[in-house]
Order: C-alpha cells, then structure tokens, then sequence
C-alpha cells in the first residue's frame, strides 16, 4: 500500500473531500473493513492489518494536512506570526524624575531674582567641608556616625563624601569677589539608617547672597517670596531661632502645613507648620576663611532639602520612593 501523501492536501475543501472519502463512517476505510467477511478465514487476519496500517496512514495524512493548513492561515500574510503590515506600538516614553523636577522649580524662583547656579564636587576635603565653615575640630558632625569618611589621616587630612552643599559656596567665595548670588543644588551624603524619615543620600539647595549692607531682611524677604511662588501665595512663613556654626543669628523656615492648612495632620503633628529649611547671616568666620572681608560685606545663606520640598509639595510619605525606581510611582510626575 503506497504512501498517502499529505502534502497534496492544499486546501481546506481538498481536506474535508478527503476526510469524506478516506475516513468518515461511509467512506472508503470503513467499508474497507465491513467487507472483511468476504475475505477467506485464513487470509482475514493478514488483510485485517493491512486495513488497519492503512487507516492510521489516512488519518496521519489528514492530520499532518490540517496542522499544516492551520498553521498557514495564522501566518498569512506575516512573517513568523508577526504582521508587519500592522502599525507599530508606541515606544514607552520615560519622564524626568520628580526629584529633578522638583529641583528644577526651586531654582527657577531664585533665578528670577538674580541668583546663578554653582557646581562642585561631591567628594571633598575636610577643610572645605568642616574647617571653613566653622566648625570646631571636636564637632560631633566629624563623627564616624555622621559622616563617611573616604580616607583620614587626622581632622584636616580627611577626605569625606560632602554632607552639605556649603563647601561649594567656600569656593565659590574664594574664587570671586561680592557680590555673590549663588545657588548651589546637589547631591549631599549622612551615614544614617535609611527609613521613610531618613536616607544616607538626599538632595539640597543651598543659598549664598553676599554683598556690602546686606540684612537679615533681605534674608526674609527673598525667602518670603520663595515660599510664596513655589507653594501658593496664600502660604504664612515664620522663623524660628537655631544654631548652626556657619551662621549668625541662625533661623529655621518653618511654613504653613500644605496638608492640613493650619487645622492639625500628622504632617505637621498638629502645630499647623511644617519645616523647610535653615538659614542665617554667614558668620565672620566664614567670609574670613574664605578670603572676603567681614567688615566690608556681609551676608545670607539657606539651606533647603529637595526629599523634603517635594514630600510636602506631593504629600510623598516615604523618602525611600525616591531612590527605588518603582514605575508606578515615578509615572505619576509624567505630567508634571
Ligand atoms: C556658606 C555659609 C553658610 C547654608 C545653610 C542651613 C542653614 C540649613 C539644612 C536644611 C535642610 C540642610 O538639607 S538640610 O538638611 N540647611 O539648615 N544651610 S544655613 O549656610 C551656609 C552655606 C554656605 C559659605
């Protein structure tokens, strides 16, 4: 018995005229065996497998055919299943992460009112990072729990990862003369447990305007108009006394809660303010260290957290979103 050839089948009625044929109850198989009674006794058993290798070679033939038939179908008219006559998805588009955002709007207020950005680097000496800025060699920023140290070979030797962005402002300062508005964002490093609260990695924008008369009121009054540009004009500021080496006097900038408006929230534990940042008039020390002359010029400086500006400004409850790339909370600044 020759060979059924499947590939003969090359359509679907072909197919069907076939299964008809060959395979359904009265075609040619099936009345095959139905006649097996008029075949000798001794010869039925030898005839009975011949029907039977015929049979399964019709129906190896007519399924061989139909996946064939199938497959050709899905993929007609493509190339390995894929229709290229098809427009082609949209490429997935990323955003600007919230953090540049965020940063990017603090800067442009201060822009508009004359302040340049300054760069620096982020792994610094300890003189630029500490000494400079007044801070006695025992101060317990210098600590091991504080700050990472990238080498030491005693206080003034130390090379460290910067903890604030106010070494820039130092050479800013000893690269030019006032007057002086500079603004200085970037990255700054504390060696702390990382929590919703805390992070060893956060960003900051920092604030330096020297020049000849330069007041406290004019610290107020450029902060004022910071708070009231980047979070609505409706928005109450206070100061309240603090210490920093770096500064004297020295205030902290608390604002009106963005959340509760004053009537009690857990952002504001209930007092109605909130934190932003921290400020002064640079310390004599400062200037002096940084090669400008204390009884000429004086001058302000502030210093506020990006992680911070933006978890009051988007109601962010967690400071560990920021760095864990989680798509589903970076696509929500898509818009922004
Ligand atoms: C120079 C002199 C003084 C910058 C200042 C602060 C107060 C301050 C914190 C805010 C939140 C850091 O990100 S934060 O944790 N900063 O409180 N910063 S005054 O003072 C300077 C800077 C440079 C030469």
């Amino acid at each position: 018995m020759g060979e059924i050839a499947s590939n003969k089948l090359l359509n679907t009625d072909a197919l069907e005229l076939f299964r008809l044929r060959f395979l359904s109850r009265n075609g040619l198989v099936q009345n095959l065996f139905g006649r097996l009674k008029e075949v000798e006794p001794e010869a039925r058993k030898e005839m009975g497998q011949l029907l039977n290798g015929l049979k399964t070679s019709a129906e190896e033939a007519f399924a061989t055919a139909k996946t064939r038939l199938e497959s050709a179908k899905e993929n007609s008219g493509t190339l390995g299943g894929i229709d290229l006559t098809l427009p082609g998805l949209p490429g997935a588009l990323g955003s600007r992460h919230v953090l540049s955002l965020v940063q990017e709007q603090m800067l442009a207020v201060f822009r508009q009112i004359g302040f340049a950005v300054a760069d620096g680097p982020e792994i610094e000496d300890d003189w630029h990072n500490f000494t400079a800025l007044n801070f006695p060699p025992n101060h317990p920023a210098r600590d091991m729990q504080d700050t990472f140290f990238v080498s030491r070979s005693g206080t003034e030797g130390d090379v460290v990862l910067r903890t604030h962005t106010s070494p820039v402002q130092i050479r800013v300062m000893q690269e030019r003369q006032p007057p002086i508005r500079s603004l200085m964002p970037g990255r700054v490093y504390r060696n702390e447990a990382i929590s919703a609260r805390a992070h060893c990695l956060f960003h900051q924008i920092e604030g330096l305007y020297i020049d000849k008369g330069v007041s406290f009121v004019d610290l107020k009054e450029t902060l004022y108009y910071f708070v009231r540009t980047f979070f609505g004009p409706g928005t109450e500021m206070r100061f309240r006394p603090s210490f920093f080496p770096f500064t004297e006097p020295s205030a902290e900038i608390d604002i009106s809660c963005q959340i509760c408006h004053g009537s009690g929230c857990n952002i504001c534990k209930h007092t109605g303010w909130v934190e932003i940042g921290g400020s002064g008039m640079v310390h004599p020390n400062v200037l002096r260290n940084a090669g400008i002359d204390p009884d000429t010029y004086t001058g302000f400086a502030f210093g506020m957290g990006v992680e911070r500006t933006a978890m009051l400004k988007y109601q962010i409850r967690d400071l560990r979103l920021f760095t864990e790339n989680d798509v589903r909370f970076l696509r929500q600044f898509a818009a922004v």
